[in-house]
C-alpha cells in the first residue's frame, strides 16, 4: 500500500511543552543537586548530560506491533498495520524519548513497494534507517524453495542460492533507504543428533556468506548474529560468539559480530563475550533485550539491569581506552530487538531506550583510575564496590534533562499516556484480522 499523503502524525508539540512546563522546575532542582554530588566525585554533570543526549539506539520495526508467543498473540488497540504506520509509531517514540532516530527494518515483513517514497516518508518524521534484517527463517508466499531444513546452510545448493539472493535483495532495498548495514540471522540448525554434519554445515554457511559479502557495497557492514538454540532445538549452525568471530575473521573487514543479549545459554557471562569481541576487533553491534530463561525478548533492563550495566561498562571502558582494542573505528551499532506481548509496544520501547541510556550513563560514572588501582593491588572488594557505586547512582535527572534539552519529554511514558495517541490510532487503524506485526 502506498501512502500518498503524510497525514497527521506524531504528538502535538504543544502537548509535550505543557507536560514539560509542569515538571521543569523540579527537574532543574534535582539536576543541580545531582551535579553537586557528582562534582564531589570529580564528575561533571554537564558533560554527562551532553553524552546522554548523544546516546542513540535503533528501534526494530517489528517491535511496534504486539508480539506473541508460540501459543497466542493478543493484539492491542491501534496497532500499526503496515510499514508506514510502523514508522509513524517510531516517530512518536523518537519525539518523546529523543534517543531513537533510526529504524531497523525486516524484509520481507516490511518490504516497501517504493523504497524512495518510504525514505522520504521517514525523513519527514525525523527518522532514518539502521541495519536491514534479512529473513530466511520463514517461507513466504511465492518462494520456490522451503527453508524447513535450512537456508544459507541447506544441503541443496538451489535453496542456498535462493537465500543468498534474498540477502542481496535486502541489501539493494537498504541502499535505496540509506541504510549501511545488514544483519544476517538464520534459523538453520538441527533438532536431532545426527541430522546435521556440524562442520559441513558451517562450511556451507561460510560459502553462502562469501557470496553475500561479494555483493556488499563499499562502506557497508555485514553483521553475523549468533544464537545458541531456537528454532532449531538441538544445534544451530552459528551457535556462539566464538564461531561468529571465526566466520567474521574469515570473511574480512566488512564483517562484524552482533550480540543479541538473549541468544546465549542462561549462565553465559555476556559482558565477557563483549570484552573478547572488542579486544579482537570484531564487535559490530547489539540486539538489546532482556531474558530470564532463554531468548525471552523481554524489555531491556527489566530482569537483569546489573548485567546491562556491566555490558555498558565494557563499552565505555573500550571507548575510553582506545589502545586496548584493535578496531580504531569502534562504534558498535545499538538496536533493540524485543517482543512486547503484554505491554503497549510504544511504552516498552520508550522505557527500553531509556534503560540503555541509563546503563550507559551509569557506566560513564565508573572511576576507572581507582578501579585500575584496586585491580592492580588485588583489592577485590573495593574493585567491586567501585562498579557498584556507579551502578547504584540514580542518574534519572541526567536522562530527563537530556530529553528536555533535546526537545523530548521529561517523563516520556507519562506524556505518551496524556497525549491520547493510542486512542487516536485505535480509531484511525481499525484492526485487520490477517495482519501480523509481531513475532509469532
Ligand atoms: C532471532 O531470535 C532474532 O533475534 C533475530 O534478530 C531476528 O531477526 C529477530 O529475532 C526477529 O525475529
Ligand atoms: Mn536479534
Amino acid at each position: 500500500m502506498l501512502r500518498a499523503m503524510a497525514g497527521t502524525f506524531g504528538i502535538p508539540p504543544e502537548q509535550i511543552e505543557r507536560h514539560n512546563a509542569e515538571r521543569r522546575a523540579e527537574l532543574e532542582a534535582d539536576h543541580t543537586h545531582l551535579g553537586k554530588q557528582l562534582a564531589r566525585r570529580g564528575l561533571d554533570v554537564e558533560r554527562l548530560t551532553t553524552a546522554a543526549q548523544r546516546f542513540e539506539v535503533a528501534v526494530p520495526s517489528w517491535g511496534v506491533g504486539t508480539g506473541g508467543t508460540r501459543f497466542a498473540r493478543f493484539p492491542g488497540p491501534g496497532e500499526p498495520r503496515d510499514v508506514w504506520e510502523k514508522l509513524d509509531d517510531c516517530a512518536a517514540i523518537h519525539q518523546l524519548g529523543r534517543a531513537t532516530p533510526r529504524v531497523s527494518l525486516h524484509i520481507p515483513w516490511d518490504e516497501p513497494e517504493d523504497p524512495s517514497a518510504l525514505a522520504r516518508f521517514a525523513k519527514e518524521r525525523g527518522l532514518a534507517f539502521d541495519a536491514m534484517n534479512s529473513n530466511t527463517f520463514q517461507d513466504f508466499p511465492g518462494a520456490k524453495h522451503s527453508y524447513k531444513f535450512g537456508s544459507l546452510t541447506h544441503t541443496d545448493a538451489a535453496v542456498r542460492r535462493q537465500a543468498i539472493e534474498h540477502n542481496l535483495h535486502v541489501i539493494r532495498v537498504g541502499e535505496k533507504l540509506g541504510s549501511r548495514s545488514i544483519t544476517v540471522w538464520i534459523g538453520d540448525g538441527g533438532n536431532f543428533p545426527g541430522q546435521i554434519h556440524f562442520r559441513a554445515a558451517l562450511e556451507r554457511y561460510l560459502e553462502s556468506l562469501r557470496a553475500i559479502h561479494a555483493g556488499l557495497p563499499a562502506g557497508w557492514t555485514l553483521f553475523l548474529e549468533h544464537k545458541v538454540y531456537e528454532p532449531a532445538l538441538y544445534s544451530t549452525v552459528l551457535n556462539d560468539w566464538g564461531t561468529s568471530y571465526w566466520c567474521a575473521r574469515e570473511l574480512g573487514d566488512q564483517v562484524q559480530c552482533l550480540v543479541d543479549l538473549g541468544h546465549h545459554a542462561p549462565t553465559t557471562n555476556i559482558e565477557l563475550v563483549v570484552a573478547r569481541l572488542i579486544q579482537f576487533g570484531k564487535l559490530g553491534g547489539f540486539h538489546f533485550n532482556d531474558s530470564k530463561h532463554g531468548d525471552d525478548d523481554l524489555d531491556s533492563g527489566s530482569i537483569q539491569p546489573f548485567q546491562l550495566f556491566l555490558v555498558f561498562n565494557e563499552l565505555v571502558d573500550a571507548e575510553q581506552s582506545r589502545a586496548a582494542r584493535r578496531d580504531p573505528r569502534f562504534a558498535p551499532a545499538y538496536m533493540l530487538d524485543q517482543s512486547h506481548n503484554v505491554t503497549d509496544p510504544i511504552e516498552s520501547l520508550l522505557a527500553s531506550a531509556g534503560e540503555l541510556q541509563r546503563a550507559f550513563v551509569q557506566a560513564s560514572l565508573v572511576d576507572r583510575d581507582a578501579l585500575a588501582r584496586f585491580q592492580q593491588s588485588n583489592d577485590v572488594l573495593m574493585a567491586h564496590r567501585t562498579l557498584k557505586r556507579a551502578f547504584t547512582t540514580d542518574v534519572e535527572p541526567i536522562l530527563a534533562m537530556a530529553r528536555l534539552r533535546s526537545g523530548g519529554a521529561i517523563d516520556p511514558i507519562g506524556a505518551f499516556r496524556a497525549s491520547g495517541y493510542r486512542a487516536r490510532k485505535a480509531e484511525e487503524r481499525p484492526a485487520v484480522s490477517s495482519h501480523r506485526s509481531g513475532i509469532v
